[in-house]
């Protein structure tokens, strides 16, 4: 297969940074056909969130079948789903549509707008990650998973027990590591750490190159590997020039990382 067909079920960003649109770049730089099913739209910038608009759980189904039933998914990704009754619209679409599935878990923006209602952790935890490959939360968002604190193994071990099959805490913390916990074993993905002030949408980068892997089959290790990989060369590659915040990361420009993607 040399185009895999991938999609996010995320939020507009429409700074182009974050959410969908970072998504699209980074399926279009690992080499792959991309889809969008959006629950919802942002006004934002580099500096905030201005409005979110969550659209009627009708036309995130119709989008889903719509691409389903013609196209087929190879791999898909969630990211921001903003609502209850989104997660649960999605997760018994997701349920009967069996595909392997990398859940961002996006509870808040950079900028500190929460992106998920607090209420519907809950329901994330209890209808969608018994559905998830792997789950991508970073540091903070492992322990609103875990339901606790702790050192990170123990974070990945407790979320992996409420139902994921697997989880990557990203490093993007200052840690110098993403750590892999597959049920079994902890793997250490060391970063190859990139000094960058544009860091906006580095977790979507991250989830939705991981999503693109998976759907050309790579191996869950070596998916992860290259997840990092790439996002720390979009984040070497950032475009600290737009925008008075954080600039978005950069994938297309980043030297060297669609080579590598497609490197098998
Ligand atoms: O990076 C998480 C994220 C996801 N989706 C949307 C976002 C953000 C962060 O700002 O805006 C729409």
């Amino acid at each position: 297969m040399t185009s895999p067909r991938c999609l996010s079920i995320a939020t507009s960003d429409s700074g182009g940074g974050a959410g969908i649109q970072a998504d699209l770049k980074a399926f279009a730089a690992a080499g792959c056909h991309g889809m969008t099913a959006i629950v919802g739209v942002t006004a934002q910038n580099t500096t905030a969130i201005l409005a979110t608009y969550e659209l009627p759980v009708w036309i995130i189904i119709a989008q889903l079948e719509a691409v389903y039933d013609d196209i087929g998914v190879d791999a898909v990704k969630t990211g921001a789903l903003l609502s209850a009754e989104i997660i649960v619209a999605v997760a018994d679409y997701l349920r009967t549509h069996p595909t392997p599935l990398v859940v961002d878990p996006v509870l808040q923006a950079s900028t500190g707008t929460e992106l998920l209602d607090p209420a519907a952790v809950d329901v994330l935890i209890g209808s969608l990650l018994p559905l998830a490959t792997v789950v991508t939360p970073n540091l903070a968002e492992a322990r609103v998973l875990a339901g606790g604190d702790g050192d990170r193994r123990a974070l990945a071990e407790r979320i992996v027990a409420r139902g994921a099959r697997a989880v990557v805490i990203t490093g993007g913390d200052g840690v110098g590591s993403d750590l892999l916990f597959d049920g079994t074993e902890h793997v250490e993905i060391p970063i190859s750490w990139v000094e960058g002030t544009a860091t906006h949408g580095t977790g979507c980068t991250h989830s939705a190159t991981l999503a693109a892997e998976l759907g050309r089959g790579t191996p869950l290790a070596e998916a992860a590997r290259r997840a990092a990989a790439v996002t720390a060369a979009a984040i070497g590659s950032g475009l600290v020039e737009i925008g008075e915040g954080a600039g978005p990361v950069a994938v297309a420009q980043a030297s060297g990382a669609s080579q590598r993607v497609r490197t098998r």
